[in-house]
């Protein structure tokens, strides 16, 4: 996949993601878009500044962008069909944006969309794919029908065992697989898993996904297909590129098994999001007035445990204190933190933040490292200078 997405990049886009540091990266606004950080030109991968994720919903025009493919053809919704099939199930079916709209249930989920490789930017030593620093991720309200339901209407034959997904978005040279993926059934059933049609109370904006996309709460993002065409039922796993090669991790060191039927002894695939947070505040580099109270402000989630709480050291991780967790958004949702920092001695404070799952796992202090660049879920760091 990485070196794919090299050659699939624009020889400027390109030149521009390697020439600058994580947080140089040029801020440049696609159609409809705020300015984000661009991180590749082509196919489109846009990341969503850090003061962007300070609010507890990730506005849509700052929402990150991730394409593995340069052809994204603009979707009219009217036009639109989603086909419905498979070798198991009941019969096809193709539905339009209204069938959807006006036959199935509404259903809603307050969820993370994070990039398996959120991050992969701040990785040592340096890996290939795009260097995501923070941004690849947001929050937001999801609001479509259950994938389940629709799945039900088609039919589920006993022997099914994979829901495969494609999208609209197609890879320059034929020679590229299509970005299909699979989902293992009981996952697709699962009730939080919809087919949205809006985010945040509007229309899905066209980059990430219009007019419906996949949305997998707890899972990483390369599940959650957008401008999805096509949901197959299938007896078999799903044998491509992006299933065998890409987005997988070594059984050694990692949470995992929720995929059984693209597993093996060594490697399987990437699946829930762990437990992790983000400061949103002081910035790196801030300095803190003396005497003026300052809050450290930022983010925890995981793949939907729900946090029981994040801890706090400002002396470099002897002492912790726990932060004052935000409003309960949904256990799929992130959870904000604040913790008052004492700014009445000038100095150095090394902040470091640290987030508890109910199940109560934790966050590690170093990096499990793993070459594909994902799960960079480190004890957050941050040191600030009170003056
Ligand atoms: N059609 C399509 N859907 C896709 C992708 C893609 O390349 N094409 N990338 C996936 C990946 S890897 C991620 S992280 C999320 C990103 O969602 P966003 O672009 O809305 O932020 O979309 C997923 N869905
Ligand atoms: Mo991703």
């Amino acid at each position: 996949m990485k070196r794919r997405d090299f050659l699939l990049s624009a020889p400027a886009g390109l030149m521009a993601a390697r020439a600058l540091s994580a947080a140089e990266a040029p801020l440049v606004a696609l159609p409809g878009k705020a300015p984000l950080l661009e991180r590749a030109f082509r196919p489109p991968n846009f990341e969503t500044p850090l003061a962007a994720l300070a609010p507890d919903f990730t506005p849509n025009p700052l929402f990150f962008v991730r394409y593995h493919l340069a052809v994204i053809p603009q979707v009219d919704p009217r036009a639109w069909r989603l086909s419905v099939g498979g070798a198991s199930a009941g019969h096809e079916l193709s539905l339009s944006l209204r069938d959807l709209h006006e036959n199935f249930a509404p259903a809603e989920v307050v969820a993370v969309n994070q990039c398996s490789g959120n991050r992969r930017g701040l990785f040592e030593p340096r890996v290939p794919g795009v260097q995501w620093g923070n941004g690849a991720m947001g929050n937001a309200r999801w609001r479509g029908v259950r994938l389940r339901d629709v799945l039900e209407r088609a039919g589920i034959v006993s022997d099914a065992l994979e829901v495969w997904v494609r999208g609209a978005d197609r890879p320059v040279l034929e020679a590229t697989p299509p970005f299909q993926k699979s989902l293992p059934l009981a996952r697709a059933l699962d009730d939080s898993t919809l087919i949205a049609f809006e985010m945040n109370g509007a229309p899905l904006p066209h980059w990430n996904g219009a007019p419906a996309r996949l949305v997998v709460p707890g899972w990483t993002g390369t599940y959650w297909m957008k401008h999805l065409t096509e949901v197959r039922l299938e007896p078999k796993p799903l044998e491509n590129f992006w299933m065998k090669a890409a987005y997988r991790l070594p059984v050694a060191g990692f949470p995992g098994g929720g995929f059984p039927s693209q597993s093996n002894a060594e490697t399987r695939p990437i699946t829930d999001i762990l437990v992790n947070s983000l400061i949103t505040s002081p910035g790196p580099g801030d300095r803190l007035p003396r005497g003026r109270p300052a809050q450290l402000r930022g983010k925890a989630w995981d793949g939907g445990v729900g946090i029981e709480a994040v801890d706090v050291s400002v002396d470099g991780g002897n002492a912790w204190q726990p932060a004052r967790l935000g409003d309960d958004l949904g256990r799929y949702a992130w959870r904000s933190f604040e913790y008052p920092l004492d700014t009445s001695k000038a100095g150095l404070l090394k902040v470091r933040v640290r987030a508890r799952s109910r199940d109560g796992s934790m966050q590690p202090d170093g990096l499990t490292f793993n070459a594909s660049g994902y799960h960079d879920n480190r004890v957050q760091r941050l040191t600030v200078e009170v003056a």
